[in-house]
């Protein structure tokens, strides 16, 4: 027994030695240690053994367990450490090597001039609010004041889904929504896409975007709106920013006016960015209609407003000096870099 116990000791130790792998090694465990390993079949043969020799053999056989399982550990350490080793050196990065690039993109200039007014507006307590592309024409022409037979109107110039429906010409209709829902007071700006039966030039497109404000308060004034558009200007296009206001027609504003800035390029001393004017239209605006705000639910006599539009297109032609509407729809990665 003595004998059988040292001959699967040593042969234990010998494989252990000469494992190579921490499954080899977990492979041998089981061969020796296990439920049917070599060392716990001798343990289950004691019954073979003379009554007075089992104490003896019993010590031997944990003798030999111990020394398996310390050189077991032992081993597994060692090996451990390898395997982690060669892991370490199959996995080492070359910080020296040159980074991948990454190309990030960024805003549109429209985006960048559309988040400008907004943050603008915003600031002074406006709300944003967004609408339908495709309107009623009613909403779209009726309920500013822009009757049936209007050139405005004419298949030349818009859209027609049918002989209601049309695409909208103008973000005015968000607005005629917003003062029907009946909550006074009312500080908004409504961004986005408009449509005109337009040919494609430098300064046209088909399809263009706008960014209209209303306010409609108790005591509003011209004197407001002056006020709200010289500031506008100001953080837009910089604090020595000048504004005039040029009498002008709109259906839906009364009295009604076009805008001018100082040209910010030349402080107004005229040169080849304002054609020698000086000056630089950016938007049209007026009093609301006292007819539009009767057809939208308000009572004229007791609410005064004021709105404005402005072309986000012509915004960012201006702020980045670009001299053609169509290079900011051709997506061309050289152009859209630069902003
Ligand atoms: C432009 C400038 C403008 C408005 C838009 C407006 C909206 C409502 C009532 C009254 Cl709901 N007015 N919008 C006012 C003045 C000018 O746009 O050049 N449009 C052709």
């Amino acid at each position: 027994m003595r004998e059988k116990l040292e001959k699967i000791k040593a042969e234990a130790l010998q494989q252990i030695e000469a494992s190579d792998g921490l499954d080899k090694l977990n492979e041998i465990r089981v061969a020796y240690l296990g439920k049917k390993g070599q060392l716990t079949s001798v343990l289950k043969s004691m019954k073979e053994v003379a009554p007075e020799d089992r104490p003896k053999v019993g010590q031997l056989v944990n003798e030999a367990r111990e020394q398996i399982e310390g050189k077991l550990e032992e081993t597994r350490v060692v090996l451990a450490r390898r395997a982690r080793e060669l892991q370490l050196k199959k996995e080492v990065i070359d910080v020296t090597l040159p980074a991948k690039k990454t190309n990030t993109g960024h805003s549109h200039p429209n985006t960048i001039a559309l988040e400008e007014v907004e943050r603008i507006f915003i600031g002074m307590g406006y709300e944003v609010v967004e609408g339908p592309e495709i309107e009623l024409d009613e909403y779209n022409f009726t309920k500013l004041n822009i009757p049936p037979n209007h050139p405005a109107k004419d298949e030349q110039d818009t859209f027609y889904i049918n002989k209601d429906i049309v695409l909208r010409t103008q973000t005015s209709p968000v607005q005629a929504r917003t003062m029907e829902k009946g909550k006074l007071p009312i500080r908004m700006i409504s961004p986005g896409r408009v449509f005109r039966s337009d040919e494609v030039d430098a300064t046209h497109s088909p399809s263009f975007h706008q960014v209209e404000g209303l306010v409609i308060d108790k005591n509003i004034t011209l004197a407001d709106l002056k006020g709200t558009l010289a500031e506008f200007a100001r953080e837009m296009f910089g604090e020595e920013t000048k504004v005039k206001f040029r009498p002008h027609h709109f259906p839906f504003t009364e009295p009604s006016a076009e805008v001018d800035v100082s040209c910010f390029k030349c402080g107004g001393k005229g040169c080849r960015f304002c054609k020698g004017t000086g000056w630089i239209e950016i938007l049209g605006c007026g009093m609301v209609h006292p007819h539009v705000l009767e057809m939208c639910g308000i009572d004229p006599e007791e609410y005064t407003g004021f709105a404005f539009g402005v072309g986000l297109e012509r915004i960012a032609l201006l702020k980045y000096e670009i001299d053609d509407m169509r290079l900011l729809y051709e997506n061309d990665i050289r152009f859209l870099k630069q902003f």
